[in-house]
């Protein structure tokens, strides 16, 4: 069956089922939920953990007595529902304080506050047990693009990471930072638009093994680009430290939608590549759904939006494992091998060049063969469809 349970290590935010629904044209359509409520719920649904902002849990100027209250009842509901915390982030957006950036603010101030912030969240995420922190830049931007030079943006946020990564390893925490990106909302252009942009960003840090990405569906859609082949080279550079799987039509603002319900090919494609069942490395971290139910819905449509999440992910599975177990399939994609050829290029010799340009190529032939992919892509959509 495809119903979850907690080996899958399917984790939400504490705001992505408990989000009340307002949206920028609409109040908010249902009443909060406490997080132990979300904790004894989400694990109802056979969930494996839950991940947190700071202030989804404490709320914004709590006092110090107020937050140690608030996390003793949030560790006893995690403890009595077998749940953890993989992940936590700081929220850098909400407060109005935030409305000219946080790290990139010009005011010094604002940047000295928010760094301050982010380092008594890394010690609560610490303290539930989180391994991952995760850095989204949703007020890193601009509207008024001259309001700042854009690699002033670059440089304040490079300061705020150093600094960061410095405290982790000052307070010899066992904890990576994984960076999510945005393209645009709420500000009109967020800086680091892609997982490509913060993959280069990550490589001009001082601490960078210890930084990678967090990608999000929605996010690298937004912008037309596939976010297989983002997560693809995430993997491959060893820096997919976590990820946020949701439903994005693209071109539309992020929406944030159930895990696969919007584009059931690129699911696929993804959850074959996390699970590996394509060879290669499996991603081993949680399977975290940054997505929130419809406005729709009550609360019950909420834990439907959840249990829609992750058997949609676990349906997926299954058929991805299907797929690259068909012979057909392992046909199609047998990759044409000639060890000789590809020894010549694998590395640079003169010998090596030599022979390369002694190689019998006949490039006319070479462009007549037909490579089957009607078929290979055919036979995906027919497993995708259920007939095979
Ligand atoms: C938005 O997609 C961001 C925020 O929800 C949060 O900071 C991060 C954590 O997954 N995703
Ligand atoms: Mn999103
Ligand atoms: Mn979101
Ligand atoms: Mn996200």
């Amino acid at each position: 069956d495809f119903d979850p349970r907690p080996s899958d290590q399917f984790t939400f935010g504490l705001w992505t089922v408990g989000n009340p629904g307002r949206d920028p044209f609409g109040e908010a359509v249902r009443e909060p939920m406490a997080p132990t409520h979300i904790v004894a719920k989400l694990a109802e649904c056979g969930a494996y953990g839950v991940n947190l902002h700071d202030n989804d849990l404490v709320p914004f100027g709590a006092s110090a007595a107020e937050r140690d209250r608030i996390v003793a009842d949030f560790k006893a509901a995690l403890e009595d529902h077998g749940m953890v915390v993989p992940m936590a982030t700081t929220n850098l957006f909400g407060h109005p304080v935030f409305k000219d950036g946080a790290f990139s603010a010009n005011d010094p101030k604002v940047r000295a506050f928010a760094i301050r912030k982010t380092m008594d969240a890394i010690d609560l995420g610490v303290e539930l047990g989180a391994s991952t922190y995760v850095f989204w830049g949703g007020r890193e931007g601009t509207e008024a693009d001259a309001c700042r030079d854009p690699r002033e943006g670059i440089k304040r946020t490079r300061e705020a990471m150093n600094f960061l990564c410095e405290y982790v390893r000052d307070q010899g925490y066992d904890l990576r930072f994984a960076l999510e990106a945005k393209p645009n909302e709420p500000r009109g252009d967020i800086y680091f638009a892609t997982t490509g942009h913060m993959l280069h960003f990550i490589e001009t840090l001082d601490h960078k093994q210890m930084v990678g990405v967090n990608p999000e569906v929605a996010h690298e859609t937004m912008s037309g680009l596939s976010f297989v082949h983002g997560v693809a080279q995430a993997m491959e550079a060893g820096k997919l430290f976590h990820i946020d799987l949701n439903g994005q039509r693209i071109g539309r603002y992020d929406q944030d939608l159930r895990f696969g319900s919007e584009d059931l090919k690129q699911a696929f494609l993804l959850v074959r590549l996390l699970e590996g069942t394509l060879g290669g490395e499996r991603y081993e971290g949680p399977r975290h759904f940054d997505a929130h139910a419809y406005r729709t819905e009550d609360e019950a449509g909420v834990w439907d939006f959840a249990r829609g999440c992750m058997r949609t992910y676990n349906i997926l599975r299954a058929k991805a494992r299907a797929f690259d177990a068909d012979p057909q399939v392992r046909e199609l994609i047998a990759e044409a091998r000639d060890e000789g050829v590809q020894a010549l290029t694998r590395s640079y010799s003169s010998e090596n060049a030599a022979a390369l340009r002694g190689l019998e190529l006949d490039p006319a032939g070479l462009a007549r063969r037909g490579l089957g992919y009607e078929r290979l892509d055919q036979l995906m959509c027919e497993h995708l469809m259920g007939v095979r």
